[in-house]
């Protein structure tokens, strides 16, 4: 006989292990999110707020708060990574897929990327095909509440498979383009691209 130990009834639910859901050089913030700006926090009154989407489109289409959060909407829970090594998991996140934004507006033949600006004037640019089939998010709430100014409310961009810094802050427009063009922190030598799981965080980097 051995004195194995036995665990009698509930297992619970298999998740993976932590660290097979941590990127490589991140640690686990916990609760804790960090607030990352590289501009003071703007005071955006989401009722003279507006958020548009042009460029390589057949249609631009401009929508306010309340047109927004008429469109369908959804709650999704991600874990988020910023390249300053920190990263959160299960935030659950309201917002509209920027694919319904897209489905309104058509996108272009020729259409590559898409560069999204925030309202400080901060952009970063995104392959047109990260921000499709539901993996990119223009959300108004965080953890079940709206969206705080200092993380971007009311209305930022949610990007969660790649590095936090593509998650635009205070967005007001999404610019497509038929070219890729380097946003603020990608001019400043962060990686074009940001996949957290190969540590694109510097250009150079693979
Ligand atoms: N407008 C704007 N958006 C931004 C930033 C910023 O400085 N300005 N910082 C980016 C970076 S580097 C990160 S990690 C996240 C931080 O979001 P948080 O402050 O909600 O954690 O926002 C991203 N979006
Ligand atoms: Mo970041």
């Amino acid at each position: 006989m051995t004195d194995e130990p036995v665990t009698r009834g509930f297992v619970g639910r298999r998740r993976p292990a932590q660290s097979d859901r941590l990127p490589p050089g991140q640690y686990d913030t916990g609760r804790l999110w960090p607030v990352l700006s590289a501009e003071p926090t703007p005071a955006v009154d989401r009722d003279r707020w507006e958020l548009t989407v042009d460029g390589a489109v057949l249609e631009s289409h401009t929508w306010d708060w309340a047109a927004l959060r008429a469109l369908p909407h959804s709650t999704t829970t991600v874990d988020i990574h910023c390249v300053t090594t920190w990263s959160r998991f299960d935030t659950p996140f309201t917002g509209v897929s920027v694919e319904t934004l897209l489905d309104v507006c058509g996108v272009a033949t020729g259409a590559t990327h898409v560069v999204a600006h925030s309202r400080t004037g901060y952009t970063t640019n995104l392959p047109l095909d990260d921000v499709r089939a539901d993996r990119a998010w223009v959300v108004w709430d965080a953890d079940g509440s709206p969206l705080t100014p200092e993380h971007g409310g009311p209305v930022r961009l949610l990007v969660p498979h790649l590095y936090f810094w593509k998650s635009a802050k205070w967005l007001t427009r999404l610019e497509l383009l038929d070219h890729d063009e380097p946003g603020f922190w990608e001019r400043g030598g962060y990686h074009d691209r940001g996949d957290p799981w190969r540590e694109q965080r510097y250009q150079g980097d693979p």
